[in-house]
């Protein structure tokens, strides 16, 4: 039987078996295999690391769009930073309130595959008329870009090869000048258990540039480990304790279908477990604990 090992944890590694391989290549940046598994269906990787499967997918794509749209109530404009495989734009477009969704990707070959072997990520999402495709280094496409946006989603790879620069203080820095002064920054920040000093990084560098900075988490079974961290960055204090009773006001009213994201998810999904908390830098973490105020 062929399996796929994924390298990426030390001393713990997930293997897949693969019913049959549907591509692998060398693009201009990475190695990209997609392959069939009995449980998630058709899964790809980049440089040996699982980004997405047909199966899970929703998880993680609901909960990086839906939590930081409704905890702001309008948002207009929205970046994406990396997600060539269509699933984040899929889900902000279901947002008709929105203005515009930019998609900047390193990787053409992602997006055009993906497209191919991953039609229901991005569900047509691409050429959409609010959808802005450009295919750059998104560190170097933060640094020039004139516009501004209420929210940008850093959905990257892990911080090895291409994405290690989406990790940096200088990419957050650039981030941080183009987000409007009430806006918010996401990130997918790794699985906890497995991953916390790219937790503690980030948090450290978001610490130093807003004034609420905090984490939510989803299991996603792929990104094998447990809950996987969504960093949260914001200068308005207020959108990461929006009340239950507005997240729900401001879902039912937008009539979003979702297969995971709730408000009520949403609204527990701040909680920390404490040996998170306790890894956090000690000077700062009082921001990560989220008291919900009504
Ligand atoms: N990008 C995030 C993959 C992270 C994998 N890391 C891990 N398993 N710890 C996913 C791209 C989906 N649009």
């Amino acid at each position: 039987m062929k399996q796929f090992k994924e390298v990426l944890h030390s001393g713990y590694q997930q293997t897949l078996e693969i019913t049959k391989v549907l591509f692998e290549s060398k693009t201009e940046h990475q190695h990209l295999v997609i392959f069939e598994n009995p449980v998630f269906g058709r899964v790809m990787a980049l440089d040996g690391i699982i980004q997405t499967t047909e199966k899970d997918e929703f998880i993680y794509h609901e909960m990086l769009v839906h939590v930081p749209m409704f905890a702001h109530g309008n948002i207009k404009d929205v970046l994406i930073i990396g997600g060539g495989d269509g699933g984040i734009l899929r889900e902000v477009l279901r947002h008709q309130t929105i203005n515009s969704a930019c998609l900047v990707e390193i990787d053409a070959a992602v997006i055009d595959l993906c497209q191919t072997y991953f039609p229901l990520h991005s569900k047509g999402a691409f050429s959409h008329p609010k959808a802005e495709i450009t295919i750059q280094d998104g560190c170097a496409f933060v640094k020039n870009t004139p516009k501004k946006y209420d929210l940008i989603i850093c959905d990257s790879t892990d911080p090895i090869g291409p994405g290690e620069s989406l990790f940096t203080a200088e990419f957050y820095r650039d981030c941080k000048s183009i987000l409007n002064d009430d806006g918010i920054m996401v990130t997918q920040n790794g699985v906890l258990y497995f991953q916390m000093e790219e937790a503690k990084n980030t948090y450290t560098f978001f610490t130093q540039l807003y004034k609420d900075v905090g984490f939510y988490r989803a299991a996603i079974p792929s990104y094998v480990g447990g809950d996987m961290a969504f960093g949260w960055a914001s200068d308005n204090t207020h959108h990461r304790k929006t009340t239950l009773s507005l997240i729900q006001k401001r879902f039912y009213e937008a009539k979003v279908k979702t297969k995971y994201y709730t408000p009520e998810l949403h609204f527990s999904a701040f909680a920390l477990p404490q040996y998170v908390i306790d890894a956090l830098p000690a000077n700062t973490r009082t921001s990560a604990i989220c008291e919900h105020v009504s």
